[in-house]
């Protein structure tokens, strides 16, 4: 009788054991759930390279190194691996920087590190007077850090650790998320919950998540977080919450992580007491100058500001007669004694009616090239309008060679199905990365535009506007952890293929069994392109409901500023559809290298992904497919929602390969979506018809509904406003 307890506990125990999908999950984890390596020989062999752990050096990152090792390693291998400051036995895992190792300094050869620089590392495996070691060396301990999480990353998706010699280092300098979180707690176009950062209990309490979310940005380079929106409240800048900013800057010191702040351009006026902002105003001049002091003292390593002037309705130079540079270089000059920068955002428009919102940002950038301070980097979205489904490469790219241009991608879903649809978007992010812009010849892509190799610039950036918040999973979406992944990864080596990046997600967060890496997979890689067939085909834009951005609103019309509304993008008229930028029309098409214009301004030559975009093209006109327009655009329409219908067969059938919690999010959610896609096929395709006037082909489903009863359908409350 005594014994029955303890066999029944054991019993559970095997169970659990042997089928860990018993257990639930809620994806707080991510994609650092280090569970045992399930195949053999692998396990076997990494047991056996692995014995003990040396980390030599006790700064705060090295700590944290040394912890994720530690526990990361224990639970991969299933076994307790112990971590001290000389070696004892035969194959030894080392991890630190020569300076305060001098194993490393032995082991890692100063020639192969020094061009890594400040963040890179080295993986080796190497031999010494009999014994094995597997080396992760660095020049610093935050490239010790990263080359710890690549080296966990290699074991969680199961690679050869047998010969490693492998170096890697940051493409781009600053890899920054920014915040768009108010501080009242709600996330402009967040779909997560809440903001992360608890301003009413900081600076006294530092909640766990605030140093999980550190871990995680660590583990895929990210280097840098504004924490603030950029439709900013000047209130952050005050002496109270500086000091909640500092103690958040404390937290993610260790982990590389920089504070940064959205700065408000009237804030000398609306904190500081003054009757100006005039950035040329020496009194203003002062201020500014003075709270960069300020922010220092409490923060001595702030990266400095992230700014909106003079688009919707933010207070900027111009409010003054002065330029987006004079705005720029003013902030730049407070922040440069303290090593700070300014990244100057270009996603402006004006009040006014203008000929084609998409031509602003360059009409109004491009003379300013060349007047920025060293210290600035102007941030350009990725397409010219606003992080639409789908847009071409935003024009500014390569055409202010002598300012550092920094790339802005959304990581939110804002246009893109927000918190319910699954859309990888890493593809998206590449295919802008990819893009040619014939700047210097061809070959001169964006990416190497953003990296500062083509106009040899030294200060370069990548920021992705975060789809974080207070949900446990952190994204809302389960697959929504994939995008802040790929966008951290993509931002270190913008080399990596879509593919690569999934295939690595998908093993750390669910499972390496190929069963199911396979599919999710092919799943991910199609995503993308089913939102953009079901929502916004052929290089439509902006066709979305009014002020929430959530579902289909193609009839929105005569609003105050005709470049809010639908009509003015779409252009369908009973001849056709789509924004004549073509020189009969506003001729945005000029604003690329000759090369790219020649080629969007073709009917023929033009992309067809992108042909609506720069085209009004007729309703019969023939495309690729040999349809005629309409007709294709049915297909796509209808394509879309069969890749949504498609991409539920396949999670279905991988029902009992994840844990059940997980599964049931992402099968839900994805019945939402297949909803959602069906609405926008129907709302869009009735309503283009009323132009069309052509029938929807016969072998396609029908709309469930009148277009009536889609233009009645108004969502209340959608989050994220
Ligand atoms: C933060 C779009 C969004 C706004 C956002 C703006 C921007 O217009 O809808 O919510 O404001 O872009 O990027 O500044």
């Amino acid at each position: 009788m005594k014994r029955k307890p303890v066999s029944l506990l054991l019993l559970l125990l095997f169970l659990l054991s042997a089928n860990h999908r018993l257990l639930a999950e809620d994806g707080y984890r991510l994609w650092q759930r280090y569970e045992q390596v399930q195949d053999a020989a692998r396990l076997q062999a990494y047991r056996q390279a692995l014995n003990e752990l040396v980390v030599q050096g006790n700064s705060p990152t090295l700590t944290v190194a040394q912890q994720e090792l530690q526990t990361g390693l224990s639970s991969l291998l299933g076994q307790p691996l112990a971590a001290v400051k000389s070696p004892t036995k035969q194959n030894i895992l080392v991890a630190g920087t020569p300076s305060g190792s001098a194993l490393v300094k032995e082991l890692a050869t100063a020639a192969r590190l020094k061009p890594l620089g400040e963040e890179g590392y080295l993986l080796l495996t190497t031999a010494k007077d009999g014994k094995q070691y597997t080396v992760i060396a660095a020049n610093t301990d935050i490239g010790v850090l990263y080359g710890s999480f690549h080296f966990l990353r290699l074991l969680q998706t199961q690679q050869d650790i047998g010969k490693l010699s492998l170096a890697s280092s940051p493409k781009i300098k600053h890899r920054v998320l920014n915040h768009w979180d108010n501080l009242d707690r709600t996330v402009e176009r967040g779909y997560s919950g809440f903001s992360l950062w608890d301003w009413h209990r900081l600076p006294g309490y530092i909640d766990q998540r605030y140093l999980d979310y550190a871990r995680a940005n660590a583990s895929v380079g990210i280097n840098g977080t504004v924490l603030t929106n950029v439709n900013a409240n000047a209130l952050v800048l005050t002496q109270d919450y500086l000091k909640k900013v500092a103690a958040l800057a404390d937290a993610f010191r260790p982990y590389g992580l920089k504070v940064y702040l959205t700065a408000r351009f009237s804030a000398p006026i609306e904190i500081g007491g003054l009757k100006t902002a005039d950035p040329l105003d020496p009194q203003v001049q002062a201020w500014w100058k003075q709270k960069a002091d300020e922010i220092y003292t409490l923060i001595p390593d702030f990266g400095g500001f992230l700014v909106k002037a003079n688009s919707e309705g933010q207070p900027g130079p111009q409010n003054y007669g002065r330029t987006h540079a004079d705005g720029a270089n003013m902030l730049a000059d407070a922040v440069a004694p303290h090593k700070g920068i300014v990244m100057w955002r270009a996603f402006v428009y004006s009040e006014d009616e203008p000929d084609d919102r998409a031509k602003q940002a360059y009409n109004e950038f491009k003379p300013l090239d060349g007047q920025f301070r060293d210290n600035v980097l102007v941030q350009v979205k990725n397409g010219a309008i606003d992080f639409q489904p789908r847009e071409p490469f935003h024009p500014l790219f390569g055409a202010m060679p002598k300012t550092p241009l920094m790339l802005e991608l959304q990581i939110t879903q804002e246009y893109l199905g927000q918190g319910t649809t699954l859309a990888y978007l890493s593809p998206m992010y590449k295919e802008t990365l990819a893009s040619d812009t014939y700047a210097k010849g061809k070959g001169t892509t964006v990416a190497k535009v953003v990296d500062g190799s083509v106009d040899k610039h030294r200060l370069t950036g990548i920021a992705g506007v975060a789809n974080i918040g207070t949900d446990r999973n952190w994204t809302g979406h389960q697959f929504g952890q994939a995008n802040w992944y790929s966008f951290g990864r993509l931002a270190w080596d913008h080399a990596l293929s879509p593919e690569a990046i999934a295939d690595e997600w998908i093993k750390m967060t669910f499972t390496g069994e190929q069963e199911f890496v396979a599919p999710v997979k092919n799943m991910m890689m199609n995503s993308h392109e089913a939102v953009v067939n079901y929502m916004t085909p052929l290089g439509l834009h902006h066709i979305m409901g009014w002020s929430h951005h959530y579902g289909p609103g193609p009839w929105i019309k005569d609003k105050h500023r005709a470049d809010w509304t639908s009509v003015y993008y779409h252009r369908a008229d009973e001849k056709g559809i789509g924004f004549d930028r073509t020189a009969s029309g506003s001729n945005a098409v000029n604003q690329y290298f000759p090369p790219v214009a020649k080629e969007f301004g073709s009917l023929k030559r033009c992309p067809e992904k992108y042909l609506l975009w720069f085209h009004h093209v007729d309703w019969d006109h023939q495309v690729n497919s040999g349809r005629t327009l309409w007709n294709e655009l049915c297909y796509r329409y209808s394509s879309g929602v069969d890749s949504v219908r498609q991409m539920q067969k396949t999670w279905d059938s991988l029902e009992g390969m994840v844990d059940r919690e997980r599964f049931s999010h992402v099968k839900q959610f994805l019945a939402i979506q297949e909803q959602e896609a069906a609405w926008w096929r129907d709302a869009c395709l009735l309503y283009f018809q009323t132009f069309s006037k052509r029938p929807i082909p016969q072998d396609l489903e029908k709309p469930a509904h009148t277009l009536d009863y889609y233009m009645s359908l108004d969502p209340q409350f959608v989050p994220g406003i």
